[in-house]
């Protein structure tokens, strides 16, 4: 059993002046039980806690890391741009050349601003899709988490569900007035919405691929008329692709499923572990956005050149190694391999993946959607992400969160994760 009496006492120092001793829920480990681990620094595809440890993550930053920690062209960029200052508050070239490179590869993208965070995005494309169109209602999903935006957090995943607190007091009535919120992957229900107020939606949101409550990859009935309804009834329709954007495929869930949102929210993988968030789309939509047209939205950080560096040195990266086909080979073979296990243990399970991203649920029953994710044992999960913990593999501390490899997680990695999956999962 690792020693951690170092991130112990971080924690309780924590706990006096920070709430929850965090500065993101998603961090506490108050689902799985116990404290959370406070790093040291990373290396590659591995964390070091405090007091020494080694952990292979599979969480990444929850997301961003797809290049593992501390890749040295990412560190180089970032050395190169914080000499040169940290912040301007002026425009620099490097803004553009992100932007450029997210046009270039992202499908549906023309235009693109960006932001310093995912909530940051989202917020800032319902309230464009807001204004482009006129209308006020926004519809979005049970279970996908678009941030800490007053009117998404409803049945929003993420710690919202894995503490309990879906919809969170502190948000007015009036905030939520205009949001519908319906069930995952169920092509009837949106059908059903658009019927009864398809003229007053100004936008849906959705991860085209969830990772929020859990991995969850939905149907191409149901992203196809998706497609088909906003498109017939005005509406944007708007891919939350933070999490998917860069991490699926170069131009992300919508490269690989072949769909075209209005616009797409991004954020994780295009800051390359800094704060960047970004949206864009159409150019009839964006040029809304002020100062081109009337829709606030402003950021002293915004386009931050030390953030665009790591941004870009990663996406150059990524344009260099192209590890989309190894990284969902990789994924496959984790996913087949704790399938096998958990079969071969009687364990009741199912595995969800798509490409690097994957959830292993403890339920007998497929999870298609938010109801269906609930259905966990989150108990169990508890116990086995401490038992993996304890074996130095360093996972998601909630039942509802996506897992990322990185391109760093070779076969040997997956195969020394699943030796410790299997003593792991005879544990719980
Ligand atoms: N979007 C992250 C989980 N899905 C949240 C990370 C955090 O809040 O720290």
């Amino acid at each position: 059993m690792p020693v951690r009496v170092r991130s112990q006492a971080a924690f309780e120092r924590s706990s006096q002046l920070i709430p929850g001793g965090v500065n993101s829920p998603a961090r506490a480990f108050g689902a799985v039980g116990g404290q959370p681990l406070f790093i040291a620094r990373s290396e590659g595809p591995y964390l070091f806690d405090l007091d020494g440890n080694r952990y292979l993550d599979y969480i990444g930053s929850w997301g961003p890391l797809i290049l593992g920690h501390a890749h040295p062209r990412v560190v180089a960029a970032v050395e190169q741009a914080v000499r040169q200052g940290a912040s301007f508050g002026a425009p620099t070239e490097r803004e553009s050349e992100l932007a450029d490179r997210i046009i270039a590869g992202v499908p549906s993208i023309e235009m693109v601003r960006m932001v310093s965070s995912g909530t940051e995005a989202t917020m800032s494309a319902v309230r464009v899709a807001r204004g482009y169109t006129g209308r006020d209602v926004v519809v979005k999903f049970a279970g996908c988490y678009h941030g800490h935006v007053d009117c998404l957090l409803v049945q929003a995943g993420s710690a919202a569900t894995t503490l309990g607190v879906p919809n969170s007091p502190g948000i007015p009535k009036g905030c939520t007035a205009d949001t519908l919120s319906l069930p995952y992957g169920d092509p009837q229900a949106l059908a059903d919405a658009f019927a009864r107020r398809g003229d007053e939606i100004a936008g849906v949101i959705l991860e085209p691929v969830a990772g929020n409550m859990g991995l969850v990859v939905p149907s191409a009935e149901f992203l196809c008329e998706l497609r088909r309804l906003t498109h017939h009834h005005g509406s944007v329709l708007i891919y939350d692709e933070v999490m998917t954007g860069f991490r699926l495929a170069f131009g992300g869930a919508q490269e690989l499923l072949g769909q075209m949102p209005d616009m797409t929210v991004l954020g994780k993988i295009v800051g390359g572990g800094f704060p960047v968030g970004a949206y864009g789309g159409r150019a009839d939509i964006m040029m809304k956005v002020m100062p081109a047209g009337p829709v606030f939205q402003a950021g002293t950080l915004s386009g931050n050149p030390v953030a665009m560096a790591a941004g870009i040195a990663t996406l150059d990266e990524l344009r260099r190694l192209d590890p989309y086909a190894e990284l969902d080979h990789l994924g496959g073979s984790l996913q087949a391999g704790l399938l096998a296990l958990t079969k071969e243990l009687g364990v009741p399970a199912v595995v969800n993946r798509c490409g690097s991203m994957w959830t292993l649920f403890f339920t007998p029953t497929p999870v298609t959607g938010y109801e269906s994710a609930k259905t966990a044992d989150t108990a169990r999960f508890g116990r086995f992400f401490w038992a993996m913990m304890d074996r130095g593999f360093y996972l998601p501390c909630s039942q509802f969160e996506a897992a990322f490899c990185s391109v760093l997680h070779t076969e040997e990695r997956i195969r020394e994760t699943l030796v410790a999956a299997r003593e792991a999962l005879k544990a719980v």
